[in-house]
């Protein structure tokens, strides 16, 4: 009788545990601003196992701190060959809102002035999946009255490659004042925050990860992981020499 009532227990479980897949989520990291300079802000994927084909998303945003907002694409979604289409919406008095929609890449060209070639890894249509990483960079202005943090909103969705909606939960970061690649916030890049880097990487005591030491790219562009590694220095080095194309955000 016990045996059976902890089988029960187990079969519950196990139910239980199966009909709460995680969602994806689709988060607005943190930027680092200068007042009266720009903000770059990563808009990262975590598809949690679900398949992700397309995705949008709203950024909403002050006007009076915030403006001119460019989006461009991500390594993650670069490299499945999707194409980034955006516009800025009305504002609602001060309340900005930009919409981005990173969905299968189209091209136009000569033979198909209006658009027609499809880039997307399938060449099927829009069916090819999108990984983990991000999907989006999202440039803005910054007033020069500009002090503080900046908080920002978003509104997501997500489609699987059948056009089926996925459930996909949106978060934001903050912007920050200082600068990307000033690991040890002294308020400019140079070599003390190559020698920073590196001894994140070796684990040195006293030196910590933060966001501002997350700078890797990839063929010049900014593609934040979460983590200072290798590829983090390499970066910090060709920004340091100023080899051509390898511009920090
Ligand atoms: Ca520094
Ligand atoms: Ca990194």
């Amino acid at each position: 009788m016990k045996l059976k009532g902890l089988l029960v227990c187990i079969l519950l479980l196990v139910g239980t545990t199966s009909a709460f897949a995680v969602d994806a989520t689709l988060t607005v990291g943190e930027g680092f601003y200068t007042a009266g300079g720009t903000v770059t802000v990563p808009v990262v994927l975590k598809t949690n196992g679900n398949s992700i084909s397309a995705v949008a998303l709203d950024v909403e945003y002050d006007t009076t701190l915030l403006s001119n907002p460019v989006g461009t694409l991500g390594v993650a979604a670069s490299t499945a060959k999707k194409g980034l289409y955006s516009n800025v919406l009305t504002p609602t008095g001060t309340a900005g809102k930009y919409r981005l929609l990173i969905t299968g890449g189209m091209t136009e060209d000569a033979a198909n002035p209006k658009g027609g070639t499809m880039t997307d890894v399938t060449t099927t249509g829009t069916s090819g999946l999108l990984t983990d990483g991000v999907v989006a960079l999202v440039k803005f202005n910054v007033a020069s009255t500009t002090t503080g943090s900046i908080t920002v909103g978003s509104f997501v969705d997500a489609s699987d490659p059948n056009a089926n909606a996925v459930v996909v939960n949106g978060t934001v970061g903050g912007m920050t004042a200082g600068k990307v690649g000033d690991c040890n916030g002294s308020g400019s890049v140079s070599l003390s925050d190559l020698t920073y880097a590196i001894n994140v990487v070796i684990k040195k005591p006293n030196f910590a990860f933060n966001n501002r030491c997350d700078i890797n790219m990839s063929n010049g562009v900014w593609n934040p992981d979460g983590k200072t590694t290798l590829a983090d220095v390499t970066t910090l080095i060709n920004v340091i020499i100023k080899k051509p194309n390898w511009i920090l955000p």
